[in-house]
């Protein structure tokens, strides 16, 4: 009787310790960032050469991100992260292209303001991001840097 207790008491002491993970550390999360995108006509950000000096949005593979988008424009934009290894028409076209977009905002109206978290993606790397408003893209561009 007394045995049995004993072995009762083991596995109890045992998964004890699996629960607790042996005293081992998690590993440790991503950082979660906070992303500022301004929209205007028609380009991301503070200038228009957006074609040759795209802004660049860094971010951690696989963490929250909260992005915080203000459209100052006089119309419709969007913020779309485009695949990677996507192979990008000269010209977006938003339904027939539209299997190439990983993650979008959808169009924000202007003079909005659009608020979200999200998760970036595990596979680092400089993600495309685009409008898609038709005829935005190419000069209305930016990168998604996944660290
Ligand atoms: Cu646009």
């Amino acid at each position: 009787m007394k045995l049995k207790y004993l072995a009762v008491l083991a596995i109890f002491a045992a998964l004890f310790f699996v629960a607790c993970g042996g005293g081992e550390e998690e590993p440790a999360q991503p950082q979660s960032v906070t992303i500022e995108v301004t929209q205007n006509d028609n380009y991301f950000g503070a200038t228009p050469d957006n074609a040759t000096n795209p802004p660049k949005w860094n971010v951690n593979a696989g963490g929250q991100v909260s992005i915080e988008l203000t459209n100052n424009g006089t119309t419709e934009h969007n913020w779309a992260v485009i695949k990677m290894d996507a192979d990008m028409p000269d010209s977006f076209d938003s339904e027939a292209n539209a299997d190439l977009i990983l993650k979008e905002t959808g169009l924000i109206s202007a003079g909005d303001s659009f608020r979200e978290s999200f998760f970036a993606p595990s596979e680092p790397g400089e993600y495309l991001v685009i409008c898609t408003v038709a005829g935005h893209y190419p000069s209305m561009q930016g990168r998604l840097v996944v660290n």
